[in-house]
């Protein structure tokens, strides 16, 4: 089952993490159990629980979460090559209920994914 959304307590800074950037419509945040040696979360304000809760509203701060992750990529030195995952649904292996890209990178990612 889908746990608590814990993003939230982060976005309200009700407990920690380690952000490395904010705006007004997006935090990211190192992940506390990090898959590669830069990895981060990107997380909009917006609670949208899932990928398929995406509405046509929504096409705008995405390209923004996009952009973000392309920037962030640049300036935590992993430019030269990162992956951007999102898990859609318990099936997929999402465990918070909050939309959230993952930014991995600074190792060799295998293909296919697990
Ligand atoms: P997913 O499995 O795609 O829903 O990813 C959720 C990620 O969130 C997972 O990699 C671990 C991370 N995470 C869970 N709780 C916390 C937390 O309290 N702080 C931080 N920084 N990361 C968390």
């Amino acid at each position: 089952m889908l746990s608590q959304n814990i993003f939230l307590k982060i976005l309200d800074k009700e407990i920690p993490a380690r952000i490395v950037y904010e705006d007004d419509r997006c935090i990211a945040f190192h992940d506390v159990h990090p898959q590669a040696p830069v990895h981060v979360l990107i997380i909009p304000r917006k609670v949208i629980p899932t990928h398929a809760d995406l509405k046509a509203e929504d096409i705008e701060l995405l390209g923004h979460l996009h952009l973000v992750a392309a920037q962030l990529a640049e300036k935590l030195g992993i430019g030269d090559g990162y992956r951007l995952v999102l898990n859609c649904k318990e099936r997929a292996g999402q465990t918070v209920p909050h939309l959230h890209f993952h930014l991995l990178g600074g190792r060799d990612l295998s293909w296919p994914p697990g």
